[in-house]
Formats: C-alpha cells, sequence, structure tokens
C-alpha cells in the first residue's frame, strides 16, 4: 500500500477533476506483479493500469487501491467488475470513495465473493488525496495557501522590493507546489508590483515538460485577481502563452482588453471569494495555490478558504514592510485561526512549515 500510495502522487496536478489512485498487485507468494496509478482524467484508472501489468498473473492474487475501486460506467468501465472478471481474490483499499457517482465497489466486490479489506495506511492515503477528497466534501477546490516571508514575518521590504527573500533552493519548491496545483492565483497588487509569470517551470532539464517520473507537467491555469482590471496590462509576463490565464474582475470593472476574464461580484474592497472558488470549481479546478499578496490571502482567511498554508521563512530580519498576511478580520487573540503545523523541514538554508487549520 505504501507503494500505492506513492504512485497515486504521481497523477498529482494532472488528474483533476479526478483524485489520484495507485494499484499495486502481488500474487500469492506476496510477488508484485503489476501496478499503476490514475495519470489522467478520462484515462484507465490505477486498477485497470495495474491489470493490464499483471495480465493472468491476476487470477487469486490481491489489489492493494489507495482509493475504493469505482462501482460505475463514467468514462471508463466499473474498476470493481474489472478485478472480478480478472479474478483477484483479494482487495485491500485505503478510503472509501466519497463519490456518490462511483462509490460502492466494495459491496460489489463482497457480494461476487472477493475478499474485501479497507483502512490500511488510509491516513497517508488521504493525505495524498487531500485535495480531491476537500473539495469532493465541500463543493469547491482545495485552498493552499503560500507565502514567503524573513523570521520576523515581512514579505516585502519597506521600499516594497521583495527579490529574493528565500533561496533558489525555496524557490523551486514552490516550482513544485505549482505543478500539483490546478490553478495558482495571485491578486492585483502581486500583479503589478512583481509582474510575476505563475507558470511551473518543468523538472526536466530539456524543457520537454516531463519530470522524472515520465508524467507530462500539466501547466495550473494562471489566475490573477484584478478587482478593477487595473493591475494586468498588455505585455505582461502572466498573459504569455506558456499556461492558460484567467483574469478575475468585479461584474462593473472596464476590462477591455484582457483575454479571458470573469466577472464576479465585489465584497468589500475585493472579489467576493466564495464566487470566485465557484468559477474555478465550474472550471474543473480541485486545488488552488493561493501565492499571495496579503490583501488577497487576508480575504481567503476571512472567507475560511485557506485549508493548508505552505511558509517559506528566511534567516533575515527586515524590522519594517509589509508583512505576509493582512487584516483577516481577526481582531482579538481569542479569534486567532489556530493552525496544527504537520511539517517542518530545512529546504537550503530556509525553513518551510506547513500547517492546517485545526478543526473549528
Ligand atoms: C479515477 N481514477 O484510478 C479511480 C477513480 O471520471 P470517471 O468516469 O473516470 O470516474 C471518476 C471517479 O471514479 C472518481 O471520482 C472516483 O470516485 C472513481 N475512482 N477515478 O479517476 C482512478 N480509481
Ligand atoms: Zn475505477
Amino acid at each position: 500500500m505504501r507503494r500505492a500510495v506513492a504512485l497515486a502522487a504521481r497523477g498529482l496536478g494532472s488528474t483533476s477533476p479526478n483524485p489520484v489512485v495507485g494499484c499495486v498487485i502481488l500474487d500469492a507468494a506476496g510477488q508484485p506483479v503489476g501496478e499503476g496509478f490514475h495519470r489522467r482524467a478520462g484515462g484507465p484508472h490505477a486498477e485497470v493500469h495495474a491489470l493490464r501489468a499483471a495480465g493472468d498473473l491476476a487470477r487469486g492474487a490481491t489489489a492493494y487501491v489507495t482509493l475504493e475501486p469505482c462501482a460505475h460506467t463514467g468514462r471508463t468501465a466499473p474498476c470493481a467488475r474489472a478485478l472480478i472478471d480478472a479474478g483477484v481474490a483479494r482487495v485491500v483499499y485505503a478510503v472509501a470513495d466519497p463519490n456518490p457517482r462511483a462509490r460502492g465497489g466494495a459491496e460489489i466486490l463482497r457480494a461476487a465473493g472477493v475478499a474485501v479489506e479497507r483502512g490500511l495506511l488510509a491516513d497517508e492515503a488521504r493525505e495524498g488525496n487531500a485535495a480531491w477528497l476537500t473539495s469532493v466534501r465541500l463543493g469547491r477546490p482545495h485552498v493552499t495557501w503560500k507565502y514567503a516571508a524573513t523570521l520576523d514575518g515581512r514579505s516585502a521590504a519597506a521600499d516594497s522590493t521583495s527579490r529574493w527573500i528565500t533561496s533558489a533552493e525555496a524557490r523551486a519548491d514552490v516550482h513544485r507546489l505549482r505543478a500539483e496545483a490546478d490553478a495558482v492565483v495571485v491578486g492585483s497588487g502581486t500583479a503589478r508590483a512583481d509582474d510575476p509569470h505563475l507558470a511551473a517551470r518543468p523538472a526536466g532539464a530539456d524543457g520537454s515538460g516531463v519530470d522524472g517520473s515520465g508524467v507530462d507537467v500539466v501547466q495550473p491555469l494562471r489566475v490573477v485577481v484584478d478587482t478593477d482590471a487595473t493591475a494586468v496590462r498588455p505585455g505582461a509576463r502572466v498573459l504569455d502563452d506558456a499556461a492558460p490565464t484567467l483574469v478575475a474582475v468585479a461584474e462593473d470593472a472596464d476590462a477591455g482588453a484582457l483575454p479571458e476574464v470573469v466577472r464576479l461580484p465585489r465584497s468589500g474592497r475585493g472579489l467576493d471569494i466564495p464566487a470566485l472558488l465557484a468559477a474555478l470549481y465550474a472550471r474543473g479546478v480541485r486545488s488552488v495555490l493561493l501565492e499571495g499578496g496579503p490583501a488577497l490571502a487576508g480575504s481567503f482567511v476571512a472567507a475560511g478558504a485557506v485549508d493548508k498554508v505552505v511558509g517559506y521563512l528566511a534567516p533575515a530580519l527586515l524590522g519594517a514592510g509589509p508583512t505576509a498576511l493582512a487584516d483577516a478580520g481577526i481582531s482579538t487573540i481569542t479569534e486567532a485561526l489556530r493552525l496544527r503545523m504537520t511539517d517542518a523541514v530545512r529546504i537550503g538554508p530556509d525553513l518551510r512549515i506547513t500547517a492546517v487549520p485545526l478543526a473549528p
């Protein structure tokens, strides 16, 4: 199952609106005879890849799958049926499928006499599929807010220069986060100050767009929240053809020459965050990497729309300049958004802290 969870992760960033899923088949002697993972929505499910690899050796074997095999005929035939037809004797899955369209595979397998077990490495599998599981539960994309700051929490200096707070290693790590996300979102302040490109740099040195795992790097949708349509100018780097781009503007904004625009209701000084997330969800986005700036991040926190925080802390001090997070509607200590740290690692000279909000 550990191998299946690792395989599933290779689909991150390319399977939405579908989950990441991995599958490993072991014969009666415990020898691996086939494995596979889901690569893209509409393509074969993980179980089908693994069954194809195993061929006749699947007969009497055990299949380890990170998600309950599906029961439905969607873009592909039901995996529960495929496992039965291949003669698999036992199916061990980590996490039940919450998708009402697809769930029920476990019962079908049991009814056909296949031994079924659930829950092995469930936490690891759930963690690997967190974005998809959150999006099914909440009906909106999973949001990771990423920021870089000095040890005293500043994201830019007093003169607003901000390149480069963190190291090249930390920035490379951010490119991995981008490649795993369906959309990268920034606000108008960041668009104006940094003219960011926001594409994921492919890990393949030859620029082929293929990373070390042999999976195409699917570029995330680049989203700029430009309420008044004043920040994204013709010739902005975010408008090049490296990846698709969507500019979110207010319903009454004059979006003149902007290519692809989505119009949303205003809320406070910005746009309505739930409406923005609904618009992205409607386009198939299941995971969002929010890259700032502080005002937009504050609106997301205020809307209860941050599911994970990834902070890169550089061992440097500024003492003045904007903080990573601006007003989030929190005015007293008892209202602080409390988080649980899930990870803290050194990335080059910097520290990366990952945390998730405590359940309310
Ligand atoms: C996948 N890959 O490996 C497994 C999935 O869009 P469809 O018709 O291919 O069905 C997608 C649903 O199938 C998905 O939401 C999930 O509930 C189930 N299992 N899906 O894309 C896989 N095993
Ligand atoms: Zn399936």
